[in-house]
């Protein structure tokens, strides 16, 4: 059994995630996010249809590095050894040109999307000491490839995961951890409507006239990494949906 801990699995991926892993049957899950009660109510969800998987959610701000220190020093014993950490909470507020960006817009996706996922990273690495199969997957996007109009900062937040992925895979060579990056294109999660602070309306015209990726199609990919054998790692992994070819050419049926 590997220990997997996946931030921001409240919702879209990481929601996803959890429940292809527990499908596996040879996972354990440790699962958080701000939302608690979402997480409980998908441990019930996994708990009917895999009665065996063992899983313990906690609620988590990964912007607040002192709650991440005490609740990793608080963990039960018997969740303090982890082999797959997934750094997958994060998000998107507004698409404005820089000229017109909001700063508190910034300040979220900085502090979420980068210093979220340093924090996670630095406190995690002592707990896979003993792992035999240590593995960290960092979710970048076709975002951090690339700039597309108004992407801005998300996209600077996510060339900066790019960065530290790779910096990531260097540094803990000699530790034997995998670092991979998972960097999709367009998947029809809360994305969005986060990205337009509840606007559905505007967040469903993302996905007008195609066919965009879901949650299940990164899950499933990010199980089939993970499912390698030791001497194999997938570094980097660019997924698009079909009908999108980079991120500002996107064929759309209507
Ligand atoms: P969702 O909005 O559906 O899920 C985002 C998750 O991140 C939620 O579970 C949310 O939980 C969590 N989260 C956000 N802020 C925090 C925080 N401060 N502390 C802890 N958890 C937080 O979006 P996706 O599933 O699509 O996004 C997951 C990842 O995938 C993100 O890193 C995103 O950038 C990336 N990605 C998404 C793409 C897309 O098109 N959807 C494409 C490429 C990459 P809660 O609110 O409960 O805290
Ligand atoms: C999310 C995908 O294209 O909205 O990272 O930036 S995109």
């Amino acid at each position: 059994m590997r220990t997997v801990l996946i931030t921001g699995a409240s919702s879209g991926i990481g929601e996803a995630c959890a429940e292809v892993l527990a499908s596996e049957l040879k996972y354990r899950l440790l699962l958080c996010a701000r939302r608690l009660e979402r997480l409980k109510e998908l441990k019930k969800k996994i708990q009917s249809a895999h009665p065996s998987c063992e899983m313990f959610c906690f609620e988590l701000d990964v912007r607040e590095n002192n709650e991440i220190e005490k609740t990793w020093k608080n963990l039960p014993a018997e969740w303090r050894n982890i082999d797959v950490l997934i750094n997958n909470a994060g998000l998107s507020q507004g698409l404005e040109p820089i000229q017109d960006g909001n700063i508190g817009d910034w300040d979220r996706m900085i502090d979420t999307n980068v210093k979220g996922l340093l924090y996670v990273t630095k406190h995690t690495i002592p707990l896979m000491k003993g792992s035999e199969a240590p593995h960290i997957i960092n979710l970048g996007s076709i975002a951090g490839k690339e700039v597309y109009p108004n992407g801005n900062v998300y996209c600077a937040t996510k060339h900066a995961v790019d960065a530290l992925t790779k910096a990531m895979r260097i540094d803990l060579l000699e530790r034997g951890i995998k670092v991979t990056s998972i960097d999709p294109g367009m998947v029809e999660t809360e994305f969005s409507e986060i990205r337009f602070k509840g606007d559905r309306k505007r967040a469903k015209n993302v996905y007008r006239g195609l066919k965009p990726l879901s949650g299940k199609d990164i899950a499933d990919i990010i199980a089939f990494v993970l499912s390698r054998p030791a001497h194999v790692n997938i570094n980097d992994l660019l997924v698009m949906p079909t009908a999108q070819a980079n991120g500002t050419a996107i064929i759309r049926n209507t």
